[in-house]
């Protein structure tokens, strides 16, 4: 088996929600360096969560699960309940299997980028391939964005900016076309790694969603399923909202997991717990600004510590 991108960034996951933390550790620490645990600091912390935007379904899951061990174990120390806290986030990040949904028996990787308008789908597609190629892959990008000619200059000059190949739409190619030759493309140079972009498309147009089934299925139908993975593209500053488009598309298509771009540009980085619990779809990167190596392949704790501070102490 081959797993892609190895090595997940504990630091630079944690540093990607430095503007949540900001936002939200001066009240995380003085609810919790209280003298003793009360009502009072559940109904504060239910309020921090939630403006975080952990979601209400998610924040009311960890509040009952921290009740439920600080009663069991009779504590009374608020430091002791921000560990517990920090195990149940960790726990909801864990989704069952999330280190391995992209391993592939044998190459290529093929990977198609979904997500609504502006998501970030094709800066995080230029990401991706910066890094596989840092890795030692070949890749080849297919433009399946026939929408726009802009979104395909687009992707071309990250191509050329990154020296990778992009399978551009031949006259009058539909997505799936270009999807078509973007494999055929790619068995011939034999390339490691396969990232086909879609066009941004709104959860509640059918015959785009259509489209973006057909672009799967042409995908489906050459290659093997457990070397094709749709990633699922979500903006992070949408938050909540988000959450209900990103629904759509996993109705629509399975996703292997979520690509959380923009995770830099919001306070509510906390919508990864939501996305994790709610969607039951794994966190696998997260995109922490615009150039090409501003992203990380997302690792839990690095997560958790950047929301709560260092482990086995103050949030401060
Ligand atoms: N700060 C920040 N900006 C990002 C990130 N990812 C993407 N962007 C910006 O978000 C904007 C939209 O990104 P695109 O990659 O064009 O989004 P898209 O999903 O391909 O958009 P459509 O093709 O129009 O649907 C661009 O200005 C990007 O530079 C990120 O991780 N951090
Ligand atoms: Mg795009």
């Amino acid at each position: 088996m081959i797993r892609f991108l190895r090595r997940s960034d504990r630091d630079k996951t944690a540093r990607a929600v430095e503007k949540t933390r900001s936002a939200w550790l001066s009240r995380v620490t003085s609810i919790f360096s209280r003298p003793r645990l009360s009502d009072d600091l559940w109904d504060d912390l239910e309020e921090a969560l939630i403006s975080a935007d952990v979601g209400v379904p998610t924040t009311q899951k960890l509040l009952d699960g921290l009740r439920g061990q600080v009663r069991e174990r009779r504590l009374d120390d608020p430091a002791q309940a921000l560990d517990l806290l920090r195990e149940q986030m960790l726990r909801i990040l864990d989704v069952d299997g999330a280190s391995d949904r992209l391993l592939v028996r044998e190459p290529p990787l093929v990977l198609l980028m979904v997500g609504v308008n502006g998501a970030g789908k094709t800066t995080s597609i230029a990401k991706l391939a910066h890094a596989f190629r840092q890795e030692g892959r070949s890749v080849i990008l297919g433009a399946a964005d026939t929408f726009r000619a802009a979104a395909i200059d687009q992707l071309q000059a990250w191509g050329r900016r990154l020296d990778i190949d992009v399978i551009a739409p031949r006259q009058g190619a539909d997505p799936a076309a270009v999807a078509f030759d973007t494999l055929e493309a790619a068995a011939s140079r034999r390339a490691d790694v396969v990232i086909i972009d879609t066009a941004g498309r709104l959860h509640t147009r059918k015959n785009l969603m259509e489209e973006l089934k057909k672009v799967h299925r042409v995908v489906g139908r050459r290659v093997q399923a457990e070397s094709r993975k749709a990633l699922l593209t979500l903006d992070a500053t949408t938050g909540q909202n988000g959450l209900i488009q990103a629904r759509a598309f996993t109705e629509a298509i399975e996703c292997a997991g979520v690509f959380l771009a923009k995770l830099d540009g919001t306070a509510k980085g906390g919508v990864v717990l939501s996305i994790a619990d709610d969607l039951g779809l794994p966190v696998l990167y997260v995109g922490t600004g615009e150039q090409p190596d501003d992203v990380a392949v997302f690792d839990p704790r690095g997560m958790v510590d950047g929301l709560l501070g260092g482990p086995g102490g103050s949030a401060a």
